[in-house]
């Protein structure tokens, strides 16, 4: 198994602790940063994806699997040379007014930073003046919308209108995802794309970028 398979097996196991020193080994090896990132820790992140949609694996074993990841990263990030990015893009995530559900708002920007995304995380319960000011401040690539609860599906379509009355439409794609969600009411409010979980997130998203 080559350094960096070894990295991307310790990244599914979810060994944390392990996978500091494998990613120390890779570097010290002579692998490139960038690489170890990609082909090392965000390749894990994409078996992890796909095992989890198809049942294989749990939420659980997923958010140890990222904080695997994390502790890869932390070892190669303060490598990167200026202008060598890791990131894919930018993404910026928040659940809506009035909801205060974060797991699979969490968990989808787990699956995110795996896909090698830059993710600006503005919290739960974000009026939608809120995402307009960070939409402004961050300039992200894309805009992601988080609802758990029927009542709060309203808020997402009041944020998607408020980033068109801003005149930011056509700087940000817009996905929405939570329970009550669907690819109807996705278009219904005049957002670009819709996904029921983590992965198809990531997914979409590099859809986006491309
Ligand atoms: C945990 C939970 C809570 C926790 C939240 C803790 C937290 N930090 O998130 C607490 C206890 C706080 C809570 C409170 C309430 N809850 Co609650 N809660 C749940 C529960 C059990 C699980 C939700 C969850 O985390 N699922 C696991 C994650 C992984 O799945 P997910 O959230 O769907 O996310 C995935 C996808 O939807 C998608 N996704 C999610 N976000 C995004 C965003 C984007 C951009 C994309 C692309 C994809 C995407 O990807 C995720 C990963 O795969 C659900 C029931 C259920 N089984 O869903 C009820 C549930 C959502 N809650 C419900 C209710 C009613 C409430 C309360 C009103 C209860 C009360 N009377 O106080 C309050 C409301 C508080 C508020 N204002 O938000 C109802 C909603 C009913 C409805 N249809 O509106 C549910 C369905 C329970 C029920 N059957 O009645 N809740």
């Amino acid at each position: 198994m080559s350094k960096l398979e070894k990295v991307t097996e310790a990244v599914i196991a979810g060994e944390v602790e392990q996978v500091a020193d494998l990613t120390q080994e890779a570097v010290d090896a002579g692998e490139e940063p960038s690489k170890i990132i990609k082909e090392g820790l965000i390749a894990g992140m994409d078996i992890v994806g796909t095992r989890f949609k198809a049942n294989e694996m749990f939420v659980p074993e997923v958010l140890i699997a990222a904080k695997t990841m994390h502790a890869g990263m932390e070892v190669v990030k303060p490598l990167l040379t200026e202008g060598e990015s890791s990131s894919t893009g930018t993404v910026l995530i928040g659940t809506v007014e009035g909801d205060l559900h974060d797991i699979g708002k969490n968990l989808v920007i787990m699956m995110l930073e795996g896909a090698g995304f830059e993710v600006i995380d503005v919290g739960i319960d974000v009026p939608a003046k809120e995402f307009i000011e960070a939409i402004k401040e961050h300039k992200p690539d894309i805009l992601g919308l988080s609802a758990l609860l029927t009542t709060t599906m309203p808020a997402m379509e009041e944020a998607v209108a408020a980033v068109e009355e801003a005149g930011l439409k056509d700087q940000v794609k817009i996905m929405v995802g939570g329970a009550p969600v669907s690819k109807e009411f996705a278009e219904e409010i005049g957002a670009d794309g819709y996904a029921p979980d983590g992965s198809t997130a990531a997914d979409l998203a590099k859809e986006f970028i491309a």
